[in-house]
């Protein structure tokens, strides 16, 4: 499916990406050569500068070289809507749809590195949501940096969505369960925890992780339904690292990878799915509420591309 919607949004998104990865995919196809050892070089080598990952490079490139070998391809074909079928191919079929609970209120917990993107992430599902028709709320639970509740309030406001906030310093499981029990009194559609930044190897910050998550399931059963871990893509190959610790610690359902519009590091889209298998569902592209934009792998490789063909 290509959300056409999104195809602009996306394009400019990606434009630094473009310029790294995809002009030069473009530009090895644009000088008309042959599909030899050469070449295939040159592919691998743009692909893997594009941080696209070592395994997916290597199946891209084997992949048409013994297409090429036996005919299936000549160098007079689309080499480039090869390449782009290819990309497409290894992002995969998976669900990328929002996990929702059919009984009530659909809890969404966000959680990251600090700094990753996680508050404004949660701002842009929220008018995301809204915009689809959903009721939301918002659940402050990160009690642990100061004016973290006065961030999310303003853009509870921008948004135009209420919150659900305690002191900070005050226990996030208290505040978990005060909005759980909030969003289901209210018959919301969709509850938004925004949570603290914390590493891996911050054993207490991960236990409190644990909490909000038992809190929330005690009151809600299922939740939380969606567990998204934001991502900073302008950390390429380390944001893969973190998502590896953090599944080990908690079962993420799905990453928001944020910041894609301020990297030349895109194609880290592709090593996320090889090397995590955990689906992209949203990808942040700008800092304003609506620079938000539901993942879908023909879009996305439509939007790197966009600019001619070879
Ligand atoms: N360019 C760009 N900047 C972003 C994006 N998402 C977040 N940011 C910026 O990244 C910075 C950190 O964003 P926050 O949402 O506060 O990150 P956080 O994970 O909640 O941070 P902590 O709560 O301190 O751990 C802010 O300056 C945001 O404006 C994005 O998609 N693109
Ligand atoms: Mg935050």
């Amino acid at each position: 499916m290509v959300l056409g919607k999104w195809l602009g949004r996306l394009t400019s998104g990606l434009t630094k990406t473009r310029s790294k990865l995809a002009d030069g995919v473009r530009d090895l196809f644009r000088v008309g050569r042959k599909v030899d050892a050469e070449f295939l070089r040159e592919l691998e080598e743009t692909l893997i500068l594009g941080d696209v990952g070592v395994a997916t490079t290597r199946n891209i490139v084997q992949d048409l070289k013994s297409r090429y070998r036996d005919r299936e391809i000549t160098a007079d074909d689309d080499l480039l809507g090869v390449i782009k079928n290819d990309l497409k191919g290894s992002l995969g079929d998976a669900d990328r749809s929002l996990i929702t609970n059919p009984d009530g209120p659909t809890v969404c917990l966000v959680a990251g590195v600090n700094g990753s993107g996680k508050t404004t992430a949660v701002a842009r599902l929220a008018r995301l949501f809204l915009d689809e028709g959903r009721s939301v709320l918002l659940a402050c639970c990160d009690t642990f940096r100061a004016a973290a509740d006065e961030q999310l309030r303003i853009w509870s406001e921008r948004v135009g969505v209420d919150m659900v906030r305690h002191k900070p310093g005050s226990d996030p499981g208290a505040v978990a369960y005060d909005a759980a029990e909030a969003a289901v009194a209210r018959g919301i559609d969709v509850l938004l925890v925004d949570t603290a930044g914390r590493l891996h190897t911050q054993d207490h910050l991960m236990r409190e992780l644990g909490k909000i998550r038992n809190v929330l399931a005690k009151k809600i059963p299922g939740a939380p339904h969606e567990v998204l871990l934001v991502l900073d893509a302008t950390t390429g190959q380390n944001a893969i690292a973190q998502a590896k610790q953090f599944r080990s610690c908690i079962d993420v359902t799905g990453v928001f990878l944020a910041k894609l519009d301020g990297t030349a590091k895109g194609g880290i889209v592709l090593a996320i799915k090889q090397e995590l298998g955990i689906p992209v569902k949203f990808v942040g592209i700008g800092e304003g509420a609506d620079d938000i934009a539901p993942f879908d792998p023909d879009t996305f490789v439509e939007a790197l591309f966009v600019g001619g063909e070879a």
